[in-house]
């Protein structure tokens, strides 16, 4: 196997066929656009084989609404003297199955058992190029022990996995030279869909080409001992994409075999190594968190699309569930990595909600409300997928009525939060003058007509709403969501004070345009008298919710001894968690996180420890943002604890695979932003603020160093932390100095120049 390192290599010796649907998530290739799940090449729908495609979604009569499963055409079976090759643990002496991390590089290596002591090895490398992401690339080698007939035969497989599906239609197959296309159309709206491939080999193999199969077959007598080699180059492309995507996938193809494997390698890799240089965290010490952290980052970056109008799933690229959509977990999750290191892929992220505002003024004005209430699972359009029976109740069997879609209004003051730190992060107020201020505006909108004012009370509040919490569903003032839609409030009016100072003329465009009149001063309002619960003065805690504390007190383990099934969804109307105050996620924690410098430790330590016991983490997004806070606290070994946890999600496959019936399996990629701020706003203590950056570090004690670069207003810093010292190497560019708090200690740095902090001193170079 080439290249396999540890440090940046997940290897699985032997053939385990209970791990098939693991290593599905586990060995996931992609490039933003194609994911590609970990099977083997010779595998089919029952083992759960995908190429979904990023963005193109399909209905299939009522089913859900999902991505689109492209036919697989990185498919291969090999035959010798006539008899085909079984992938069973009795026919296979020996397997390897890896992911290289820094190249996104799936290979395999296969020593089946031919006829008496005689064998075949089959390694197989695959990659979806980072290059081009129209292209994924296929090269195989084949030996044997003995001279023997050979047959390989790989077509373009519309035998692929679906949940909700199918969702293609008329096959077409097309073949032009050597080069195979299979043409189809989706479901619902009849979006063509192409994949082709063009194959290059050695000349030893006779190549015959059968377009109604859209297949290539190899043949040859195989020397014993000699290697024999096989390129597949495979291209998709839908209508979306292009107006022809035939004519586009069989040019890439063609084009590809032309250019030749090497080329494309490289330029694959080129892509990849920039994106390590940029996002790497090297960890001393700990090689488990060095690799579950690097594994993590590899998850983010293989979701992440460098096409317009797309973003990342809550599964990223592993499938369909989940519908394919786009839930909150981009914005509070995954977001900040992207902004910290890869601003660019972080501007697309932002921009998918500029592209999608329509849908969430359609959603809005569909309910009542003015502005813009996003998707709580949002597809190309904006419009929520999110069904109003999103679970089944396992012991009736009947559809239970959940409020995700309805209720969960913060949705839209995550993406209103997630631009304006975007613009604070980048500087660039294209950001908010290319689509940002709209959003945020007329999220602010939304809130305000959304919120009712209580002329006794001489407040606003929110009602019947669901926060984080999905356990308690249509409560009152959850403390979560009025901080989020308060700071909407304001930051729609810090970009009005912004563009009327700065853009005074794409302002104006922008009030007229959406009529705002005298609306400030309705979001001005709104700022100042949004109701926001308080620390109880006693005992620090910040109620939940209005009632929260006049539920049964209980907590998760023996809660669990309700259960009169193991995959019932415990929120809902007769959940078992819907009385008490066990709560499915942090809610109050990730508030405290999110608008850390507005509350004292002791606040952000009562809570901490109140609500941690109270918390099932029945999502993969909650033990993240226990670790952010504990980190801040210095409670060095919890915060270790979830991060672990966090960070090892998707290499254990340890997560919950069932709500109801509903599976729910898959990757994870708002926990992998989590362990990548768990490690670097959590243990670094990073806090990249619009005036200043602020370093305050408690790392593990496993932990002998940690390296990694951030970015913020275009200008890139190194940094290097270790027990006794932080280091701060800003990089040349043109920024002036950047005024930094290590530790406590106030400094700046001009770009080129080193900062440090050591335990007693502070030294500037
Ligand atoms: O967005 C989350 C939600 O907070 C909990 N349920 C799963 C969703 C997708 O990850």
């Amino acid at each position: 196997m080439k290249n396999a390192s540890k440090d940046w290599s997940l290897i699985e010796n032997g053939i385990d066929l209970e791990n098939i649907e693991k290593n599905g998530n586990r060995f996931l290739i992609g490039n933003g656009y194609i994911g590609l799940r970990g099977v083997l090449e010779e595998y089919g729908k029952d083992q759960l084989v995908a190429c979904t495609l990023n963005g193109l979604y399909d209905k299939s009569g009522d089913q859900w609404r999902e991505p689109v499963n492209a036919p697989n055409a990185f498919n291969l079976e090999i035959r010798v003297n006539g008899k085909q090759l079984e992938t069973t643990p009795g026919e296979i002496l020996e397997h390897t199955q890896s992911l290289d991390l820094s190249r996104a590089i799936h290979s395999r290596r296969t020593t089946y058992r031919l006829a008496s002591s005689e064998t075949l090895t089959l390694e197989i490398d695959r990659f979806l190029s980072a290059d081009n992401i129209h292209l994924g690339v296929m090269s195989c080698r084949i030996q044997t022990t003995t001279e023997c007939e050979l047959e390989v035969r790989t077509k373009i497989a519309s035998d692929i996995w679906d949940i909700n599906g199918p969702h293609l239609r008329d096959f077409t197959p097309n073949g032009q030279g050597t080069c195979q296309c299979l043409q189809s159309l989706t479901i619902e709206k009849g979006i063509p869909v192409s994949v082709a491939s063009d194959i290059a080999a050695s000349s030893d193999w006779e190549i015959e080409t059968e377009s109604s199969q859209s297949a290539h077959v190899l043949r040859l007598t195989s020397e014993a001992d000699k290697s024999y080699s096989i390129y597949k180059y495979i291209s998709i492309y839908s209508g979306e994409d292009t107006p022809d995507p035939t004519s586009r996938a069989m040019n890439t193809a063609s084009q590809a075999r032309d250019l030749g494997y090497e080329q494309i390698r490289s330029a694959h890799e080129a892509v990849w190594s920039e994106r390590w240089s940029r996002s790497d965290v090297v960890i001393k010490g700990d090689e488990e968190s060095q690799f579950a952290l690097r594994y993590s980052i590899y998850h983010l970056l293989i979701a992440a699309p460098t096409k317009n109008g797309l973003s990342i799933p809550a599964r990223g690229l592993s499938g369909q569930v989940y519908k394919g959509a786009i839930f909150w977990d981009t914005e509070i999750f995954m977001l900040p990595f992207f902004n910290h290191t890869q601003p660019e892929l972080a501007r697309r992220l932002v921009d998918y909600r500029f592209h999608t505002l329509d849908g969430a003024r359609r959603k809005a004005a569909d309910y009542g409300y003015r502005g813009a209430f996003y998707a709580w699972e949002s597809q190309e359009t904006g419009d929520d997928a999110c069904t109003y029976f999103n679970v089944t109740d396992v012991i009736t069997g009947r559809p239970m009525r959940t409020y995700f879609r309805d209720k969960q209004i913060h949705i839209s003051a995550d993406v209103a939060i997630a631009i304006w730190r975007h613009y604070e992060q980048s500087g660039e107020i294209e950001i908010l003058t290319e689509g940002g201020a709209e959003v945020i505006l007329e999220c602010a909108r939304f809130f305000y007509s959304y919120s009712n004012y209580k002329p006794d009370r001489e407040r606003y509040e929110l009602h019947d709403v669901v926060g984080p919490d999905e356990y308690h569903e249509r409560v009152n003032n959850n403390a979560f969501t009025n901080a989020m839609a308060r700071y909407t409030a304001q930051i729609a009016i810090k970009v009005s004070e912004l563009l009327q100072r700065q853009q005074p003329a794409e302002w104006s465009r922008l009030a007229q345009k959406l009529s705002l009149g005298n609306e400030l001063q309705s979001f001005k309002e709104l700022a100042e008298k949004l109701y926001q619960p308080e620390p109880e003065p006693e005992t620090l805690i910040i109620e939940q919710f209005d009632g929260y504390h006049r539920l049964e007190d209980n907590r998760p383990e023996s809660l669990k001894e309700r259960l009169i099934k193991p995959n019932e969804y415990w929120g809902g109307g007769n959940g078992i968690a819907t009385t008490t105050k066990v709560l499915k996620q942090a809610d109050v924690v990730l508030m405290l996180h999110l608008f850390s410098s507005e509350y004292p430790d002791e606040v952000k330590l009562a809570n901490w420890e109140y609500y941690e016991p109270r918390t099932e983490h029945g999502s993969s997004l909650s033990p993240c943002v226990y670790a952010l806070l504990a980190a801040e606290l210095g409670k060095t070994e919890w915060a270790y604890r979830y991060f672990k946890r966090t960070a090892t999600i998707d290499l254990t496959g340890k997560s919950k695979q069932y709500v109801g019936d509903l599976y729910i399996g898959g990757t994870h990629p708002a926990a992998n932003g989590g362990a990548w701020m768990a490690a670097i706003l959590g243990f670094a203590g990073l806090r990249v603020g619009a005036q200043f950056v602020e370093l305050r570090p408690n790392l593990p004690a496993q932990w002998e160093s940690l390296q990694f670069r951030f970015c913020r207003k275009g200008q890139w810093f190194h940094v290097q932390i270790s027990p006794d010292q932080i280091e701060v190497i800003s990089e040349a560019g043109n920024d002036d100095e950047v005024p930094f708090i290590l530790d406590g200690e106030h400094m700046s740095c001009a770009p080129g120049k080193t900062i440090r902090r050591q335990k007693e001193e502070t030294i500037s170079a």
